[in-house]
């Protein structure tokens, strides 16, 4: 427990101070980049996108280079005969199951993160399952506890992209669901370091389009969330069609020139994005991933320490358990971009109207619908206890990591209920632990020096030049 909460790297367990894959420090030598999204956003094809968009300036340069495919995946496309036929990318793993996006299905199952070496500088781009699972709220859940056990084997996040499309009309439930949802996981002080990125953009000419005015009234309605940018600076535009295409051309499809000259012109656009956002993510202060960590823990505590309470029989231990319940409350008020939502209600029961209306709902769907009903209910019972508590518990002054610290060791050491809440707690812990520990699999894609992102040497050369003319051109002619 006492590493777990820590909010000071220092603090740490020499264990902890040692990321998988290589070595990480706060300093940034090394970008650490989160990528959030709904299922099917394009969150695995981005990173293979990307890479490419950074080995290779043109598409052209890229259809004579050799294609860098990191993650595995297939899709449809058509060939000059209007055929349909499938193209496959990279090699078959376990991260990604065999049903790709054209199917529906929702494709990455587990974190992983993928490191890019651009000479001395590396950008570990850390892939993660879609929200909105094709599976239902339950796997989301899991999801969502899997991505934050893996990030806790770093120390800092330098980034948080959240991948959109651009075209959404309306704000779904699903689609509202899916972007708070995520923030709803995340420590406030992240708020600087999330960026929205956008896929999909060439059918909207690299703009964000609709889902802008969307994102502006969501992010609006959250005071803690109004801490987040919405700029130039934080706004991101791709298309992953000229990679898709790449890999089309090297699986044997034929294209005219001209639709060679269409991707070639949304391959440079993505290209300029890419250094752009690698550039502006360099440019922030990391975030403390202990702190992301912290912050859901407490929150799965506090649900355990409301499930235990009711059969509390000591009233004095009760007392103490509810002001405890009512500090972690108010710890997560005050540290949270978003505690609890009116999303995921609204999702929940969006998704129990349309269960009801397909087919087989009175039978073999029963299960679903009953399932998505429990959940909706134990949610609702946990923000109606959240409030109370919050109110109850509401004290001027910063709540930290110590107060909560001190406050399990008071509930430990309570006589009859002291050993389950520890159970409880260590329970917690180590679910976050376990779900972490897969090995993260890294590759190093070494780029030609001259794609190096920050580079400016022949600009810097350039002036070099041009300023010698002139002093050559007037004093030595
Ligand atoms: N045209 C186009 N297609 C894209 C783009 N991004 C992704 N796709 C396609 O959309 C589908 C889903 O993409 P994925 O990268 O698997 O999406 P994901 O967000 O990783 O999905 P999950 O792993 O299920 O969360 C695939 O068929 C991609 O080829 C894009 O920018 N443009
Ligand atoms: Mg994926």
């Amino acid at each position: 427990m006492d590493g777990l909460l820590s909010l000071d790297p220092l603090d740490v367990p020499l264990e902890k101070n040692r990321p998988r894959g290589p070595p990480l420090t706060a300093s940034g030598d090394c970008l650490n980049v989160l990528l959030l999204g709904a299922t099917g956003v394009g969150k695995s094809t981005f990173i293979n996108a990307f890479i490419n968009y950074l080995t290779f300036d043109t598409l052209n340069n890229a259809l004579h280079g050799e294609m860098q495919n990191l993650i595995y995946s297939t899709f449809s496309t058509s060939t000059e005969d209007d055929e349909e036929t499938e193209i496959v990318v990279g090699v078959p793993d376990d991260t990604e199951s065999t049903s790709n996006g054209n199917r529906g299905g929702s494709d990455t199952q587990s974190c992983r993160a993928y490191t890019i070496s651009n000479g001395d500088r590396t950008v570990r781009l850390i892939d993660t399952p879609g929200i909105g699972d094709t599976r239902g709220f339950d796997q989301d859940v899991k999801n969502m506890k899997d991505v934050i056990s893996y990030i806790s084997n770093y120390m800092v996040l330098n980034g948080v992209c959240i991948l959109l499309k651009p075209n959404e009309e309306r704000l779904t439930p699903s689609l509202r669901y899916c972007i708070v949802e995520l923030l709803a996981h995340l420590h406030k002080d992240v708020a600087n370091n999330i960026i929205f990125c956008f896929t999909n953009a060439r059918s909207t000419m690299f703009h964000a389009g609709a889902t802008l005015n969307i994102l502006k009234a969501l992010l609006g309605e959250f005071q803690q969330i109004s801490a987040i940018e919405l700029s130039k600076d934080t706004i991101y535009y791709f298309d992953s069609e000229a990679f898709r295409f790449l890999a089309c051309v090297k699986n044997g499809i034929k294209f005219s020139n001209n639709e060679q000259q269409i991707y070639d012109s949304s391959w440079r656009q993505s290209t300029t994005e890419s250094i752009r956002l690698i550039n502006h993510i360099r440019s922030l202060s990391p975030h403390l991933i202990e702190k992301t960590v912290s912050l859901n823990k407490v929150r799965d505590m506090l649900t355990r320490i409301e499930l235990l309470l009711p059969s509390m029989s000591s009233v004095i231990e009760m007392e103490q358990t509810v002001n405890a319940a009512a500090l972690f409350a108010n710890f997560l008020a005050q540290h949270s971009i978003v505690v609890y939502h009116l999303g995921i209600e609204e999702y929940l029961e969006d998704q129990i109207k349309k269960t009801r209306t397909l087919p087989g709902a009175k039978h073999y769907r029963k299960q679903t619908i009953e399932s998505l009903e429990s959940s909706r209910e134990s949610y609702s019972h946990q923000v109606s206890t959240y409030k109370k508590r919050c109110k109850a518990g509401n004290k001027s002054g910063v709540i930290n990591v110590d107060d909560i610290r001190n406050m399990l060791h008071q509930l430990y050491a309570l006589k009859e209920n002291g050993k389950m809440l520890k159970e409880m707690m260590d329970e917690v812990e180590e679910g976050y632990r376990n779900v972490g520990n897969q090995e993260e699999v890294s590759y190093i894609v070494q780029m030609p020096p001259q794609r190096r992102t920050s580079d400016n040497r022949w600009q810097i050369l350039f002036w070099v030049w041009y300023i010698l003319q002139i002093i050559w051109s007037k004093y030595v002619k």
